[in-house]
């Protein structure tokens, strides 16, 4: 099975807060202790972090599910719950998030990058946070919110400095184990490289670059023909690209017919490909007499004298490629590790500095919004007025007079006056209902009924 997966689901469920408590002081010198009920704790939070320890996507498609810790619940003598320990889920560099409508949500391109794929739950407040003037021994605390849930696509499009590419068979996966230590499989045939590898050059003792090894590419890659179209993706990141043009082609396909159909297919898939800095180089050339060279291939490229005796075709006139290496005799290899090295340092530093963390999108705006669902009916989204209605008891009248006046406070009264609400009508919160008047002074709205948690 192969190892290297681009694409996964990851289910995202950050922990519940925990509930407040209802506790009253009971002290033996006290006669009448007030409310001690402490908080809930906050649930943990789930990070996708962007590691380059990770290549592959493929821990999410078995296991697609990352959970964090619950809150503890509060408890009396105002103990607080514990916090729910956060999760940090490690990802690829190169991750993308998308939400199910396909919202980027997250774009993770440099190792560290940090995004808040599901915020923990609020812990409940206990009842000594309600104590007031008219209410001397509130009997009610909050329950924990709901910790974030939702599904996200993930996409992975690898982030190498420079990308290989070329027909099939040219030799790309004998280049990159010929200057790093990957190790792809080398056979004569094309398509032996079914999925992308990473290899890491060391240009000198402080210059590191990584290359990228793609499947081969053939003519209609951008419409999907061939593997290419599905590893396409892969080159967007590239700061530079190889085009490795195979001198001495079996295939009868040109050298030059080779760049122009591989430039392009990258045109086709995403123009902006065009701006990168790219070396086209000719491959295989110990195949290839040093008489029928291109003419562009000068003495500093590659020593001419090691190059082996061949019988092989000329090469056409049209081609002028910046190198030819040969990856079996090391010819030009020297020479090309450097031009890319020069390269990659070139867009490096045109590239701004990443400040390492990625928040395209909160995951629940606060506030609230007032939607009418039918005639008479009307929902109030929003955390801000769930979170009024979120108490342990509603059935005490103290407790429905504080979530009353809660929503008045926060202006849901008035909203739901300019929604059209009427009375009699009713209003949903989170999982309550409310029967809702207008003429009162008061939102007077009771619990009628309690829908089910999913
Ligand atoms: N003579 C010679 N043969 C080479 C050279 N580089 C690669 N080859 C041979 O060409 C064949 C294809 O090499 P690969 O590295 O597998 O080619 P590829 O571009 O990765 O091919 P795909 O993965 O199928 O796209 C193998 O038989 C290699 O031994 C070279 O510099 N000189
Ligand atoms: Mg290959």
């Amino acid at each position: 099975m192969s190892g290297f997966v681009d694409e996964a689901q990851l289910h995202v469920k950050a922990g519940d807060g925990g509930a407040g408590a209802v506790a009253m002081r009971r002290e033996a010198h006290v006669d009448k202790g007030g409310p001690d009920g402490g908080d809930g704790g906050r649930g943990g939070n789930v990070w996708l972090v962007a590691t380059t320890n990770q290549s592959s996507l493929l821990p999410f498609r078995d296991h697609p599910h990352r959970g964090a810790d619950n809150g503890g619940h509060g408890g009396g003598k105002k103990m607080h719950g514990a916090r729910g320990k956060d999760l940090e889920v490690p990802v690829p560099v190169g991750t993308r998030a998308r939400k199910a409508d396909g919202t980027i949500m997250a774009d993770l391109a440099n190792a560290g990058d940090r995004w808040l794929a599901g915020e923990g739950g609020r812990g409940g407040r206990g009842n000594a946070s309600f104590l007031a003037n008219n209410r001397r021994a509130p009997t009610f605390a909050e329950q924990g919110e709901k910790g974030h849930e939702e599904w996200y696509n993930l996409e992975l499009a690898l982030v190498a400095d420079v990308a290989l590419v070329g027909y099939p068979n040219v030799g790309k996966s004998t280049l990159i184990s010929r200057i790093s230590a990957a190790k792809p499989k080398i056979a004569d045939y094309p398509f032996t490289t079914l999925e992308p590898h990473l290899g890491v050059v060391r240009a000198d003792d402080e210059t590191n670059y990584t290359v990228a090894d793609i499947p081969g590419l053939v003519e209609g890659a951008a419409e999907g023909k061939g593997l290419g179209h599905q590893f396409l993706r892969h080159i967007t990141r590239a700061r530079a690209l190889v085009i490795l043009v195979e001198l001495d082609p079996i295939t009868g396909v040109t050298p030059a017919e080779q760049e122009r159909v591989l430039i392009d297919e990258l045109r086709r898939y995403q123009p902006d490909l065009l701006e990168r800095p790219r070396l086209v180089v000719g491959s295989k050339a110990d195949m290839v007499a040093v008489e029928d060279l291109p003419s562009t291939v000068t003495p500093e490229t590659f020593d001419r004298d090691e190059l082996a005796e061949s019988a092989a075709a000329g090469v056409d006139d049209e081609f002028h490629p910046d190198l030819v290496i040969s990856a079996i005799t090391g010819m030009g290899i020297p020479a090309l590790i450097g031009r890319l090295a020069t390269l990659v340092a070139g867009a490096r530093t045109a590239e701004p500095e990443a400040d390492g963390t990625i928040v395209i999108h909160r995951p629940l705006p606060d506030g609230f919004v007032v939607e009418r669902m039918g005639d008479h009916e009307f929902a109030v989204l929003g955390k801000t007025a769930e979170r009024a209605v979120a108490l342990n008891d509603l059935t005490t009248d103290e407790a429905a007079d504080y979530v009353q006046s809660r929503l008045k406070k926060l202006g849901v009264d008035k909203a739901l006056a300019k929604a059209g609400a009427r009375d009699g009508d009713t209003v949903h919160i989170a999982e309550m209902s409310f029967t809702w008047y207008r003429d009162q002074p008061e939102f007077t709205g009771t619990p009628t009924s309690r829908r089910r948690r999913r």
